[in-house]
Order: C-alpha cells, then sequence, then structure tokens
C-alpha cells in the first residue's frame, strides 16, 4: 500500500516540428497537460492526450484540467494504493472523462513500477522486446508531398504506412500509392468523415488491397459499421467507438471491425486498455496501438503497452523526432532500420523525463497535497 503525498499539474505547450491535418482539423503545436506524482522520494509521470479542442472526442486539454484539479487529484490524494489497478474503482463516481483520468492512473502505474522495482513493460503484462512501428501521415498540401514523405518513412524502415484521409483526398491518393508501391502494407484513418451515402464509394477501396480502414463513420457508432463491414472485404478497425472492454465486445460481437486501434488516454487508463487487449485476444481480434501526438512521456508509456502478446500489428508508435525537434526525456524514442522500438527493461518507464525542458515550456501550473496523515 502507498500513498501520493503531491500532485503538480502543468501545461505545457510544444510546437510540432510538422503540421498534422486529419478530417476534423490542423493541429500546428500541442497544449499538453503532464500530471507528475510525489510519493516517498520518487517522482512518476503521466501525460493527458487530449486535444487542444474537442474535436477527436468531447475532451480536451481545459476539461481534462478541471476534472483532474477538482475531482480526480483529491481522490488519489486521499487513497491507499495498491497500485495503478486501484484507480479505475477510485475514479468511477466521475462519469467519462478518461482521458483525464488515464493521465493520472498512468502515472500511478509508472510509480508502481518503480516501487516495484520492475520495467512498466513487465508491470502491465508485456512480453515483446521490441514493438513494429507504423507511421501516421497526415493529409498534406499535395499529392507529391503525401509521395516524398512516404519515401522518406519507408527509407526510414517503418512497416506499415497509414494515410490520413476524407472525401477529396481518397481514392485519388490510394491509387497513385499504389501504383508506385504495389506491395507496401498500407492503411487509411478517415476519422469518422464518412456517411452512409459514401458506402457505395468506401466499397471501391477493396481495390486497393489495404490492411484495414480506421474508423470510417461516426466517433460513436457500431451498428452502421457492421452494415459496412458486410459489403466491404478490407478489415475496419475502430479506434474512436472504443471507449471500454464493453465497447469492445459489442463491436466484436455485432461484427463492426476486425481490427481494434488501442489508445490508452480513450480508453481511460491502462486497467481498461488491457481488459480491451484480453477480451480482443480471446476472440481472435489483433490490436495495435494508437498515438495522439504525445510527447516522450505518453510515447514511453505507449512502447510499454505495446509489449503486450496481441499487439501484433505494427502501431502508430513511432520515433520522437517526427513529432519534436526536441522531445522531453532522454534518450528520446528511436526507430530501428527495421522498423522496430526497443522495449526498455530498466525499472520504470526507462526513459529519463527532463525536466529543465519541461520547466521552460510550461505555461500553467498547479500543485495539490495530500492533508497531513495520522499515524496508526
Ligand atoms: O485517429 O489515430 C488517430 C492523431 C491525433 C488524433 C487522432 C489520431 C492521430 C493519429 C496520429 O493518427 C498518431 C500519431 O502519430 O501519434
Ligand atoms: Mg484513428
Amino acid at each position: 500500500m502507498f500513498n501520493i503525498d503531491a500532485i503538480h499539474l502543468r501545461e505545457i505547450n510544444m510546437p510540432l516540428a510538422h503540421p498534422f491535418e486529419t478530417s476534423f482539423g490542423l493541429t500546428t503545436g500541442r497544449r499538453i497537460l503532464l500530471v507528475e506524482l510525489e510519493a516517498d522520494g520518487l517522482t512518476a509521470w503521466g501525460e493527458c492526450v487530449a486535444g487542444e479542442h474537442p474535436y477527436f472526442s468531447d475532451e480536451m486539454i481545459d476539461t481534462a484540467w478541471i476534472i483532474t484539479e477538482t475531482e480526480l487529484a483529491p481522490r488519489l490524494l486521499d487513497a491507499e494504493l495498491q497500485g495503478g489497478s486501484s484507480c479505475p474503482d477510485l475514479f468511477s463516481q466521475v462519469r467519462g472523462h478518461r482521458m483525464a483520468k488515464a493521465a493520472m492512473e498512468n502515472a500511478v502505474w509508472d510509480l508502481e513500477a518503480q516501487i516495484e522495482r520492475v520495467s512498466l513493460a513487465e508491470l502491465l503484462g508485456g512480453t515483446r522486446k521490441t514493438i513494429p512501428c507504423g507511421v501516421s501521415i497526415g493529409i498534406q498540401s499535395s499529392p507529391e508531398q503525401l509521395m516524398d514523405k512516404i519515401a522518406s518513412e519507408l527509407a526510414a524502415g517503418y512497416q506499415r504506412i497509414k494515410l490520413k484521409c476524407k472525401p477529396g483526398w481518397d481514392n485519388r491518393i490510394f491509387e497513385a500509392v499504389r501504383s508506385r508501391w504495389p506491395e507496401i502494407t498500407l492503411s487509411c484513418d478517415a476519422n469518422s468523415a464518412y456517411r452512409m451515402k459514401d458506402l457505395d464509394h468506401v466499397a471501391t477501396w477493396d481495390e486497393f488491397k489495404l490492411l484495414m480502414i480506421e474508423q470510417p463513420l461516426w466517433y460513436d457508432d457500431f451498428y452502421f459499421h457492421s452494415l459496412l463491414q458486410k459489403r466491404i472485404e478490407t478489415d475496419i478497425c475502430l479506434d474512436e467507438s472504443i471507449r471500454n472492454r464493453r465497447d469492445a465486445l459489442a463491436a466484436i460481437g455485432m461484427q463492426s471491425c476486425r481490427i481494434i486501434n488501442i489508445k490508452v488516454g480513450r480508453v481511460g487508463g491502462f486497467s481498461e486498455a488491457i481488459a480491451v487487449h484480453n477480451a480482443a485476444e480471446e476472440r481472435g481480434i489483433p490490436v495495435w496501438c494508437g498515438g495522439m501526438l504525445e510527447t516522450g512521456i505518453g510515447r514511453s508509456h505507449n512502447i510499454a503497452l505495446s509489449s503486450l502478446p496481441n499487439f501484433s500489428l505494427p502501431g502508430d508508435v513511432s520515433a520522437s523526432s517526427r513529432y519534436w525537434s526536441q522531445d522531453i526525456i532522454e534518450p528520446e524514442v528511436t526507430v530501428s532500420n527495421k522498423g522496430e522500438i526497443m522495449v526498455p527493461t530498466a525499472i520504470g518507464r526507462g526513459f529519463e523525463v527532463q525536466k529543465d525542458r519541461i520547466e521552460a515550456l510550461t505555461v500553467r501550473r498547479k500543485t495539490l497535497r495530500a492533508k497531513a496523515r495520522v499515524m496508526a
């Protein structure tokens, strides 16, 4: 059993090395909520993946901040913790706000790994020594620019290319890519940009032999995805729709998808991410780890999660340098020329947090401390 002595919340602002465009909008820089826990002389970290706007999900950094400060932090400071797995019950009175909860819970797992003196990957039940990596490539200003990007990511060794798409940036792009690279592992992610009137159109994508089509329809839908999945051969992968294990069971049961993207923030933390992973594994559904343009803190947590056995497809977890001119961890995350990241075996997350750098990037902060505890 352990207690948390203090929680430091901060917002850091970091410009992206390259702007990232999806069907829901353009991101040029990130406003990121970081959670730092102090306990018995140890320091642990969590990163909230909520965006600058509520465009990917209904959360955003400002809602995450207020929920963390007013609801989650007081509960955590009052608690006797067994470990990260204590958090879901602790936070269950608060509905939704899964990205806020995940940042807190993941920091507790980060702490637990240090207390138990094991790697975070081992604590989560990971078995892989390396993880296979793909990249997610945003919508570009021209097809030529996209082709150049793909060429350089393939040259770097990435095992799978995922193209962000939307109406007007789809068939023409897939055709151009397939005519230059007929054999590469290729997928697409629509971030909910299509509707039922587009079904015939989406059905034409079978000819591009995509590994999967990620979240083509509404962000909160299972039923219409199941109708689409019946119409096409290509596997559908759900991202936005899967909020928890029950959603995974619903989607698998309704055959709304044949692959699941797990984002630890989207499902509310490592406990639920492991539950989704296990539910999918038991039903023969492969999973992969998604990304949310994380700094090295969230990235290191994604690497640990990706070491679980059913993360059998290349994920969106890629090198720090694709996002940041300078990351906030040491060493930065690098990818081998075979498109793999080594899973750290050191105690904890396996990457040192650069506190000086974080201080320099901080624009807002708040510290919450535990009330004096009466010794038993
Ligand atoms: O849908 O997977 C997504 C980035 C921000 C929000 C949603 C998504 C993404 C990505 C990029 O695809 C993943 C990454 O490189 O971190
Ligand atoms: Mg996605």
